[in-house]
């Protein structure tokens, strides 16, 4: 969390407030009940401000300061945002974002689909919010291997510090927790790695967007407490000619994700898997 951005922040909230309506790079949100996940001020550079609210006992409480993509070429010398989307549709629960020709070099589309569910029982406001990137090589004769990173910046309690963080034994599954109660879960189904840093000049979103290539090695954890930042890694994934893959990430605030290997017995499918109660 960036303190001292506060009153720019606001500012340009307000500014897109007024100026959303009619712009085709609109930001936007996406509701379910009380609990609602925004893509805030610049959702799609190296900084993607995002909010996930009303799944804690004070709703206005904000658990989420950013949350982006990032990937890399085996022909690049860095890892690139996969920058401004060719177009964005926020309606209900969900949002869908585009990326026809992502950085336009021609070489592949993205394409986000994000759910925000309201979980919570009826006096345990609780949330989860489902990301899926599909991936698609623009090419019909050559295949194309990159690596894809997801960052997220979990403020929990609506402050930046006194987060805690372990990694459960389930795989790419870690948990958050505030001092203050609230806890939250970032689950990468299928990743490769992860990494978890404090917040500021070496933390990952700058790891990311420093001029060097990075693979994550999944360092940092136990976490905290302190200002937690982290990501995760698909590496070397192969797009064959006009192929797709779709990557998963899952966020859950007071609500803990059911085990990995439990997800993927029996080919369960994600986009309908149960949530379970903290153990
Ligand atoms: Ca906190
Ligand atoms: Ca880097
Ligand atoms: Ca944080």
């Amino acid at each position: 969390m960036r303190a001292i951005l506060a009153g720019a922040v606001l500012s340009s909230v307000l500014f897109f407030a007024v100026g959303a309506a009619s712009t085709a790079q609109a930001q936007g949100t996406i509701v379910d009940g009380p609990v609602s996940f925004v893509r805030g001020v610049s959702p799609w550079d190296g900084s993607p401000g995002a909010d996930f609210k009303g799944v804690a006992a004070n709703a206005a409480e904000d658990q989420l300061f950013e949350v982006g993509w990032w990937f890399r070429t085996t022909a690049d010398t860095s890892e690139s945002v996969l920058g401004t989307p060719s177009a964005q549709s926020y309606g209900g629960a969900s949002s869908v974002i585009d990326w026809t020709d992502v950085g336009t070099r021609a070489l592949f589309s993205a394409q986000e689909v994000t759910t925000v569910i309201n979980l919570d029982p009826g006096s345990s406001p609780q949330g989860e919010v489902w990301m899926t990137l599909r991936l698609t090589n623009l090419s019909q004769v050559n295949s194309l291997t990159l690596d894809v990173f997801n960052m997220v910046d979990f403020d929990l309690g609506g402050t930046s510090g006194s987060d805690s963080a372990v990694l459960l034994p389930d795989g790419m599954h870690i948990r958050i927790t505030d001092a203050g109660g609230v806890f939250a879960e970032y689950v990468a189904p299928g990743a490769s790695a992860y990494l978890v840093r404090p917040f500021g000049a070496t933390d990952v979103g700058a790891v990311l967007g420093n001029s060097a290539v990075d693979d994550f090695d999944n360092s940092g954890l136990p976490f905290g407490p302190g200002d937690f930042t982290a990501g995760m890694q698909w590496s070397g994934i192969t797009l064959p000619p006009a192929g797709s893959q779709d990557l998963v990430v899952h966020l859950l605030v007071n609500a803990a994700a059911p085990p990995l290997d439990r997800i993927f017995a029996d080919g369960f499918d994600m986009d309908n898997a149960p949530t379970i109660a903290p153990q």
